[in-house]
């Protein structure tokens, strides 16, 4: 069996003389002719037309289970070739001894409703705002009110961790007992993922003590910490991961350079994540749909029998732009609004009602603005952002 990888390439070199130098950087090759390089393990031009170039490489090169030596041979020195102008790693077919060689998610979709008990629609979240600056106390009261209006998560934002403005055992022991007392009294249960991201010497002690503190989520960082960082707390750990994809720009932004958000979606499939931010359809940071449509995809359809991933729409959501995500990304998905929720003139409870007010506007397929004829929260959200 081989690894087959996608790629763009933009190059002054004919395409196929391009794909070679590829094959043989990746694998047994180098710049120049060196003896016994065409081994078995030598890697494959399979098609060169165009800007398209895949390139097979044998399963033998690979060490299973070692996902930073996969990336060096697919997604390594080959970005800086001289010869290339631009080149993009677009998809990965992975054998399936490759797959299998890690668990994926410890906790899939169907383990995070069934925690919930909610089966039969999206999951709507929040990003606690602002995203830095508040103590243990002022972060439970708003994660308090958000699962108040209905929310199902709530979640720090990517650059807290464990500041001394905010420590982190403080504020999961803050914001689990407030959620604990809104459970108690309304009956609503949410998530509260905590940003346990850090270096890989403290990672897992710090989520396990996290847990031991009441944490039912954890998130990480994937990019910035790395897609060991994110195996070794879904093998470890005993709860839901929810994966921020900080810093993709880097990679994905460029539709001729760099790495697709489809590739980050396989790869953190594997290592485990429960949720993954992959994009929104329309939002602050939307872009390219169809790379939506894939990363949605990957993380969903059947995959060598492992446990399926929400893909989460954030960034830039409010009410009027739920609809558009949910169309996109259907039932199974997570869609996110903090300053969508925190802005509302009437406050974090009522943001939150108009999220879920938009979502069930979509589920009952009736136009937002019918809708919000008797759904106040939503009508005063429509108002003040625009439907
Ligand atoms: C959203 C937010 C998210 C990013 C992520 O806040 O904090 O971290 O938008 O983007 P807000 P993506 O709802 O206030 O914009 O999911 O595209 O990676
Ligand atoms: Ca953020």
């Amino acid at each position: 069996m081989e690894l087959i990888a996608k790629y763009h390439v933009e190059t002054d070199l004919p395409i196929r003389k391009a794909a070679i130098a590829i094959a043989a950087e990746q694998s047994t090759g180098t710049w120049t002719e060196v003896q016994g390089a065409d081994n078995p393990l030598a890697a494959r031009v399979i098609r060169a037309e165009g800007t398209d170039v895949e390139i097979g490489f044998p399963e033998e090169l690979f060490e299973p289970g070692n996902i930073p030596q996969y990336l060096s041979v697919v997604a390594g020195n080959l970005f800086g070739l001289g010869a290339l102008k631009k080149v993009r790693l677009q998809d990965v077919i992975f054998p399936e001894s490759l797959v299998r060689a890690h668990k994926g998610p410890r906790f899939g979709i169907e383990d995070a409703r069934r925690i919930l008990g909610v089966f039969d629609r999206p999951l709507v979240g929040t990003i606690v705002k602002p995203k830095v600056g508040l103590d243990p106390a002022a972060t439970a009261a708003i994660a308090a009110a958000a699962v108040r209006g209905g929310l199902d998560l709530v979640k720090d934002d990517e650059t807290l961790t464990d500041q001394a403005f905010c420590p982190l055992i403080s504020r999961v022991e803050a914001v689990m007992s407030a959620l604990d007392k809104v459970e108690k009294e309304t009956g609503k249960r949410a998530f509260y993922a905590v940003n346990v991201t850090t270096g890989a010497d403290q990672i897992l002690e710090r989520a396990e003590r996290a847990v031991d503190h009441g944490a039912n989520m954890v998130m990480v960082d994937v990019l910035t910490a790395g897609y060991s960082a994110l195996e070794v707390l879904s093998r470890h750990v005993d709860v839901p991961v929810h994966v921020h994809r900080t810093m993709h720009g880097a990679f994905t932004r460029d539709k001729g350079h760099g790495i697709s958000m489809v590739v980050i979606s396989r790869l953190v499939r594997m290592t485990g994540g429960t949720n993954l931010h992959t994009g929104s359809y329309m939002g602050k940071m939307a872009r390219e749909t169809m790379e939506n449509d894939q990363s949605r995809d990957a993380l969903r359809e059947e995959w060598h029998g492992l446990k399926r991933v929400f893909p989460v729409a954030s960034g830039g959501i409010y009410p009027a732009k739920v609809s558009g995500n949910l169309d996109g990304y259907g039932i199974d998905c997570i869609v996110q609004a903090g300053g969508g929720v925190h802005g509302h003139p009437d406050g974090t409870t009522a943001g939150a009602k108009a999220m879920v007010q938009a979502v069930e506007a979509w589920l009952k397929q009736i136009p937002l603005q019918e809708y919000a004829k008797d759904h106040k929260e939503l009508e005063t959200a429509l108002k003040f952002w625009g439907s």
